[in-house]
């Protein structure tokens, strides 16, 4: 691309960060005014598996290309779920599904597809994932250049989206903003929309609710409010949506976790959400299963920059303060934090520190965590050889990161100390309703000969999924975990 196009593509990214910083200071005005926490004790939420403990979810995105297929299918095979499984012990999964797939035309439900979902969710369940259905979106839907929403549910009014090189760009295009503003309702329409998309995640919820793989529902990637926006967005037609499709969910699906996102422009770049508390019909405080899922993409990185330079230290500053929003958030919404989507490029300078970075702010705010993603290529962990197979990329032995996945009581804190080779977990034993031990991964490239563990007991150790077992019990643990060393 010549210099000058470079430029003024840059130059309109500022334009519209700039619209974006005046937008969000009017929502952390409003959002200062507001209650901060309606329903929650301060206290952190967990997710929890079906012995009551604590889970720490890590993985990936499953998977971009599902997007451009017309039958809406990722890439992989049951071969690349057990290869991640091996290759990064991986406990969860971001899936895509689409609503143009669910629903293809308006009131009918392809049952099918969702059989062909249900096959690739079984590949992950039975390798001990947990799986979160993502109802995909990205610029509306393929009439708008976008990805999602189905044709019949397009209303763009003649209005065009012209193509750009940078895919964000399309969210401002004229096309885009008014089928968004049918879909909100936020301009006058004969259809109601949302009715149609709560309907359809309850058909989804219904089709699932049984299947222990599942762990929720993630009701719409990085909503967009089309001409309303910030504040008024979140607080308006998106929490009206979400108490809406919650409660068609929860007519059918009283126990899987529902996850909300925020407005991705301003909070992906560390600004405040304007989200407000959500009441789950199936109860209040702890009864709750709420969960809160947004992206971190710092704005600087969006700009084709590396970890490096003068952005570093931009970039520093919006992981501080993305933290802090996402965690005043999560307290307001009393809901646990999954990161559903972090990424770079990892060919560019800097790259790894940054998603190891992610993973550090992970640990230290108790989050879950999928990785942008799966698709091989310069992004992901793997990529094509020429022969068509899949090798690691740079990135992989970063994500391979040891950690907990289950937590058998209420987690205090956990981290992995790159520095001194140590895993260092604790929590508080014996809560109600909790069985079996605290699950860590040690992977075999830190971990060759095992771990060591000092301050509790080994229940089991499987050197083939790399999982060591610790005992828990009433009062505190506090475990650190070295590697065996050769000469033991
Ligand atoms: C990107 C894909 C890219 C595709 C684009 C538009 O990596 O190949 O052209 O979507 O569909 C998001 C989105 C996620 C994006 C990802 C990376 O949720 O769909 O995937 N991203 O750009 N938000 C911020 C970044």
């Amino acid at each position: 691309m010549a210099g000058s196009a470079i430029k003024s593509l840059r130059a309109k990214w500022r334009i519209w960060a700039s619209c974006w910083v005046t937008a969000a200071v009017a929502a952390a005005l409003l959002v200062a005014v507001g209650p901060d926490s309606a329903g929650a004790g301060g206290k952190r939420r967990w997710i929890t598996d079906d012995q009551g403990r604590a889970l720490v979810l890590n993985g990936l995105n499953t998977a971009s290309s599902a997007k451009s297929e017309p039958n809406g299918m990722p890439w992989i095979k049951a071969a690349d779920v057990q290869r991640e499984k091996q290759q990064l012990g991986s406990n969860f999964v971001r899936f895509l599904i689409q609503w143009r797939n669910v629903e293809p035309r308006p009131g009918a439900y392809d049952e099918t597809y969702l059989d062909q979902v249900a096959e690739r969710v079984h590949w992950y369940g039975a390798r001990g994932y947990h799986v979160m259905l993502d109802m995909h979106q990205d610029v509306y839907g393929p009439k708008t250049k976008g990805n999602g929403a189905p044709a019949w549910a397009t209303q763009t009014d003649g209005l065009l989206v012209a193509e750009q090189d940078q895919w964000e760009l399309k969210y401002i295009e004229p096309g885009t903003v008014r089928a968004f503003d049918h879909f909100w309702g936020t301009r006058q329409s004969s259809r109601n929309l949302r009715a149609r998309y709560a309907a359809a995640w309850a058909h989804v919820a219904g089709r699932f609710r049984d299947d222990p793989a599942v762990i929720g529902y993630d009701l719409m990637n990085e909503p967009w409010g089309g001409s309303v926006q910030g504040a008024a967005f979140e607080a308006g037609p998106l929490a009206a949506l979400y108490r809406r499709t919650l409660a068609a969910i929860r007519e059918v699906d009283h126990d899987s976790w529902i996850f909300v996102e925020p407005e991705a422009v301003s909070t992906n770049w560390g600004l405040p959400s304007g989200l407000p508390y959500l009441k789950d019909p199936r109860g209040d405080g702890d009864r709750a299963r709420i969960a809160y899922a947004p992206h971190v993409y710092p704005l600087p990185l969006d700009l084709g920059n590396g970890y490096s330079g003068d952005a570093k230290a931009w970039v520093r500053r919006t992981l501080g303060s993305w933290r802090t929003q996402t965690e005043r958030t999560a307290r307001r919404l009393n809901a646990p934090v999954v990161i559903g989507e972090y990424g770079i490029d990892a060919t560019l300078p800097g790259a790894l520190t940054y998603v190891a970075a992610v993973r550090r702010l992970a640990e230290e705010m108790g989050a879950g965590t999928a990785y942008w993603s799966n698709d091989p290529g310069p992004w992901s962990p793997w990529e094509r050889t020429k022969r068509g197979g899949l090798r690691a990329t740079r990135l992989l032995p970063v994500l391979d990161r040891p950690t907990p996945l289950a937590i058998a009581g209420e987690p205090d804190t956990y981290e992995w100390d790159a520095t001194s080779r140590t895993l260092k977990v604790s929590w508080r034993g014996a809560r109600r309703g909790v069985r079996g031990g605290t699950e860590l991964y040690l992977p075999e490239r830190h971990f060759p000969r095992g771990g060591r563990v000092t301050g509790g007991d080994v229940i089991s150790w499987d050197a083939k999924s790399r999982i060591l077992v610790v005992r828990s019990g009433p009062g505190k643990h506090r475990v650190r975990i070295t590697p065996v060393p050769d000469t033991d």
